[in-house]
């Protein structure tokens, strides 16, 4: 995978996602990162990147154009079948849904913003899709496009060891992860569950299903909600109900 990240501040990008598994990706040849800074494409003597807003207001305004020449010179490296994707909080919410989709191409573009916002004829005329990492205001869209590019890489193929794409599953079947535990058995008087000691798989299955839900139905009733009656065993709803009673009597 060909990535290009358009951002003023290329080095951030760069040096974030040269640790572990991402950072291995590129050294493997799994996925190729390149940065384009548009104060590379100002043509003034004090290559202007933004300026103030029509209509007045706080802040400062990206420029147009050397955004648009930013995106032009990622797709000349490029073969033309990358779609350009603008991190920001007007965007659609990214989720493993959105990971998996975009490990599907085989080149992707990312504009990074920076200040009070981007001239938003840029947007309608070089935008493909506009993505959030969530409901907050960051100062610029380099974060997200790591947090981005993280859950995307770790998803093709050979990026990941043995340590396999196991812990997505549980992601696309709408439910937190489980608990992990690893040695030794008991430490500063706290023990790991027996059921993991026990060697009966099926109760081990049938345990961190349980903790999944329990999880997700206390943490994200969004996600629990969404879960299909069939999705779930009437034993396992009666888990959450439980459980949910339990908190309110606390
Ligand atoms: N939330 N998800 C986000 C963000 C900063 C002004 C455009 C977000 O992705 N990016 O908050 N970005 C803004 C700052 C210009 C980007």
């Amino acid at each position: 995978m060909n990535i290009c990240v358009v951002s003023l501040f290329p080095e951030m990008v760069k040096k974030i996602l040269n640790f572990g598994v991402i950072g291995r990706s590129e050294v493997n040849g799994i996925m190729s990162l390149s940065v384009i800074n548009p104060r590379d494409f100002t043509d003034d003597n004090y290559q202007k990147v933004d300026d103030k807003p029509y209509g007045g207001g706080p802040g400062m305004v990206m420029k147009y154009e050397p955004l648009k020449r930013s995106v032009e010179m990622a797709k000349a490296n490029f073969s033309g079948t990358a779609p350009v994707i603008l991190l920001s909080p007007q965007g659609t919410r990214f989720n493993q849904k959105t990971a998996k989709r975009l490990s599907q191409y085989s080149e992707l573009i990312f504009v990074c913003g920076r200040y009070e916002g981007i001239d938003q004829r840029f947007i309608e005329s070089n935008v493909d899709e506009e993505i959030s990492i969530g409901d907050f205001v960051l100062t610029g869209g380099e974060i997200g496009v790591m947090a981005i590019i993280d859950a995307t890489v770790r998803l093709l193929p050979g990026a990941l060891g043995d340590e396999s794409s196991r812990t997505d599953e549980s992601f696309e079947e709408g439910l937190l992860e489980y608990p992990h535990y690893t040695r030794p058995r008991e430490i500063d008087g706290l023990k790991c569950p027996d059921v993991l000691l026990s060697g009966d798989h099926e109760a081990i299955k049938k345990w961190r299903k349980e903790q999944s839900i329990i999880k997700t139905s206390k943490n994200r009733p969004d996600l629990f909600n969404n879960l299909t009656d069939s999705e779930l065993t009437d034993i396992q709803k009666n888990i959450s109900k439980k459980y949910n009673k339990q908190l309110k009597n606390e």
